[in-house]
């Protein structure tokens, strides 16, 4: 009963989010580098190159590139036995269609990585999290054949190299986030299409299409050559988990939520079925979307069907067939309405415990593969008390209840779950507002919005009784 011996607990970040030292070593700008520090309610800007007198936060990040192994020593404190990050594509290819790597990028990670195994913790790598060489986002990004190319090119480097380092491998950090970028609530989608005021919303959504089946190409190839170079390697998917509930029992709320679901149903089942499935072929013929694949594509996603599903679980969403206003910005669905039955969170998501364990349970019933929660926490307001202490009981509460239910998806559905790395264990930049004050971590930096501070860290309350957590595998909490 409980969770397995074998269960992987940590933490988890991006390399822009945290690693900052954006331009040196041979680093290239990433697409993020040119996203400015927006806030609460407030979109952050993509500008044309880096312009003078704007804040970057990325470019900082919390200069993890310099503290890692200190920041490590604390990970390992706490327990952590794996640590989930990613690799920032141009650290190893600059502008991203180099043919050779930069060697000090793949030589970070080599140490990064070899810190990770030093302190007891396996590394979970990201390939893309979000971001890639603003160079090809300049090529129109995954819309363009040749990203592809080039992707499979960074991906086979990276895997090759770190062959004897890393065994669990994501491909595309939420790739069907996507899906709600159709409004300007993000500056740029993670496929890498950076919006264009001209296009029309069906030309939008094309190109989005168009993003989408490269990408699955792109994650199908990468499947198929790492296990080529190492058969030991674990390659997952990486969903964005954001259940959508209809607001009541009307036969039209429940249809219309149904159909919202495949938005986010659409990209695990091709991953697990190797296919596209039949209620996506007859969208894109019913409203026009005209896919352009290569010979031999369908066969190339066939055979790069993934090893286990991870996910991103935050909160849940409802809808109503008679329209409502957006309770999320982030989540800008049509007909969402706010959920009466639970409360959210100063930015507007909606805490649901119970909606993790129904989106495990749909998720593993629908694709029968193991599933590792790669991100679950909560971003809060925090100030440090007199003695520079955290103490973060609704964070507390906010996992513990999430993981109670983890704990019942496993024990009373039988759903196979790998791991749960918790997001941001650190403070790190948000990647939807920018904002260092929207705070995840169990451990504090004090860093503010524009980049004043000491970025010394400290440990908060809940990295105590996340300790005493892995240290009873799940058992106290
Ligand atoms: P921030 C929206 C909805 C769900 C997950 O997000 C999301 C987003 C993006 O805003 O992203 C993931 O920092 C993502 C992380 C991100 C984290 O959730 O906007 O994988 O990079 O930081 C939290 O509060």
């Amino acid at each position: 009963m409980g969770f397995p011996k074998d269960f992987l607990w940590g933490g988890a970040v991006a390399a822009h989010q945290l690693e900052g030292a954006w331009n040196v070593d041979g680093r290239g700008p990433s697409i993020c580098d040119v996203l400015t520090g927006g806030a609460n309610g407030v979109a952050r800007e993509i500008t044309d190159g880096v312009m003078e007198g704007k804040n970057y936060p990325n470019h900082r990040g919390i200069d993890y590139y310099h503290t890692f192994r200190e920041d490590n020593a604390l990970f390992r404190d706490m327990g952590f036995n794996c640590f989930r990050t990613s690799i920032s594509w141009s650290r190893i290819f600059p502008n991203g269609d180099e043919e050779e790597p930069n060697e000090a990028g793949l030589q970070f990670y080599e140490e990064l990585f070899s810190d990770y195994r030093a302190k007891g913790m396996e590394p979970v790598v990201t390939l893309s999290h979000f971001e890639m060489p603003l160079h090809l986002a300049r090529m129109g990004g995954f819309t363009n054949r040749k990203v592809v190319d080039c992707f499979v090119r960074f991906a086979t480097t990276v895997m090759e190299r770190y062959k004897n380092q890393v065994t669990y491998w994501l491909t595309f950090n939420e790739v069907d986030n996507q899906m709600n970028m159709h409004t300007p609530i993000f500056p740029y989608t993670n496929s890498g299409i950076i919006p264009d005021p001209d296009a029309s919303p069906h030309e939008v959504e094309q190109r989005i299409w168009q993003a989408i089946h490269n990408e699955f190409v792109a994650a199908a190839i990468a499947v198929r050559t790492g296990h080529e170079i190492n058969p030991d390697f674990r390659i997952g998917c990486m969903l964005s988990f954001v259940p959508i509930y209809p607001q009541t029992c009307r036969p039209d709320d429940v249809m219309l939520a149904q159909m919202q679901m495949r938005d986010r149903y659409l990209f695990g089942d091709v991953y697990t079925h190797g296919e596209y499935p039949k209620y996506l072929i007859k969208r894109w013929e019913r409203e026009g979307f005209d896919i352009n694949m290569e010979p031999g594509d369908l066969e190339i996603i066939q055979g790069g069907i993934v090893d286990f599903v991870s996910l991103s679980y935050y909160m849940s969403t409802a809808v109503s067939s008679e329209g409502a206003t957006s309770v999320s910005m982030e989540h800008n669905l049509k007909g969402l309405v706010p959920n009466p039955y639970i409360e959210a969170t100063d930015w507007g998501w909606q805490i649901d415990p119970v909606g993790l364990r129904y989106s495990l349970c749909e998720m593993y019933e629908r694709w029968n593969k193991p599933l590792f929660i790669v991100e679950n926490g909560v971003g809060m307001y925090e100030t440090c008390d007199e003695n520079g202490f955290v103490a973060d009981d609704s964070r507390i509460a906010y996992l513990r209840s999430h993981i109670e239910q983890v704990k019942k998806a496993i024990d009373f559905d039988g759903v196979p779950v790998m791991g749960y790395t918790v997001w941001g264990c650190i403070d790190v930049v948000s990647f939807g507002t920018g904002e260092m004050k929207k705070r995840y971590g169990l451990i504090y930096v004090d860093a503010d919005d524009e980049g004043n501070g000491t970025y010394c860290r400290s440990r908060k309350k809940s990295s105590y009784w996340y300790q005493n957590v892995i240290a009873t595998n799940g058992e106290e909490l």
